[in-house]
């Protein structure tokens, strides 16, 4: 297998992250990992919404598009769609994925094509400077909750496990390696992987949800002795999201169904044999 140094997959754009920002550990990680799989940049796609966390694929040689807030999954599906052979990776915030883009998500999952997606979760929207973001915690005050918010927040990790998707993972930049390794078991799996970051927000971010304090709070599931094949454990130790600071696998299926992208595949092949020659198709409109 080729080795590539990660500095291929780093592109000459400066990053404009705040100094301190989780998201600078984040694209480490994932040049590190791109370099691990080995594959060269032209046969990489980021995709991304729209938030600072959104700003990864500018800083990567490989292909990029910054889309539209919360579309990210949608247009990654066209485009893992349109060239199957792209290693497609999808990057976003927590706001991006489960507010404004929350509705792709299950369906993004039931169809399950062979995408990684990375949600950057720091419980705040940071590119508009601090409003509450789904994944905030009650009590929390920002700008749009000035007395603390009343809202139950989202659990991505249960949100995705119930939602039916095969390869579920944790990590935080306090651990840029195990992150690195994370995405790189994520990109091996055959079908639709999610890792939920928790990527701090020096600015508008809680003392608690800092690197500082990451280091402290991480605890690796491998270390409790956590089952990633076994789905019932992987819901009862992703229920406590908010309160232990998890890292790793919670679930990786181990019988992979084939992932969209190979059954479209499979169907062409099968099709191909009746299908009309390319230099015929505009007879079928001609005809009467
Ligand atoms: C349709 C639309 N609505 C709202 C916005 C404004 N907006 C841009 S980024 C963002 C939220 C960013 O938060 P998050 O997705 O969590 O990413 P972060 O900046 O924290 O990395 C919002 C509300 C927008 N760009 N487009
Ligand atoms: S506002 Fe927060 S999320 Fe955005 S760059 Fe600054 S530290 Fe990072």
């Amino acid at each position: 297998m080729t080795t590539l140094s990660p500095n291929v997959f780093k592109s000459e754009l400066k990053p404009i992250w705040c100094p301190g920002c989780g998201d600078y550990g984040v694209v480490q990680a994932l040049y590190r990992a791109l370099s691990a799989i080995g594959r060269p940049p032209h046969e990489v796609a980021f995709i991304s919404g729209i938030g600072c966390s959104s700003r990864i694929p500018g800083y990567s040689t490989a292909y990029g598009f910054n889309t539209v807030h919360g579309r990210a999954l949608p247009v990654a599906q066209g485009v893992k769609m349109a060239n199957p052979d792209l290693l497609v990776l999808v990057a976003g915030g927590d706001g991006d994925g489960f507010s404004i883009g929350g509705g792709h998500v299950p369906h993004a999952i039931r169809r399950n094509m062979d995408l990684t997606y990375l949600v950057m979760d720091n419980q705040v929207y940071g590119l508009t400077k601090g409003q509450l973001s789904p994944t905030s915690p009650r009590g929390l005050e920002t700008v749009t909750s000035v007395y603390g918010s009343f809202e139950q927040p989202i659990n991505p990790l249960l949100t995705v496990l119930s939602a039916g998707a095969g390869f579920v993972a944790q990590g935080t930049p306090a651990d840029m390696p195990g992150l690195a390794t994370l995405v790189e078991e994520a990109i091996r799996y055959p079908g639709f992987a999610f890792i939920n970051v928790q990527s701090p927000c020096v600015t508008y971010g809680e003392d608690d949800q800092q690197l500082r304090a990451h280091k402290t709070r991480m605890k690796s599931l491998d270390s409790v002795g956590h089952d990633p094949s076994n789905f019932m454990q992987a819901l009862e130790k992703s229920t406590q999201y908010g309160t232990e600071l998890y890292t790793g696998v919670f679930y990786r299926n181990p019988n992979p169904p084939k992932s969209y992208d190979v059954l479209v595949r499979e169907r062409q092949e099968t099709l191909k044999p009746a299908a009309v020659p390319r230099e015929r198709m505009l007879d079928m409109f001609l005809q009467k």
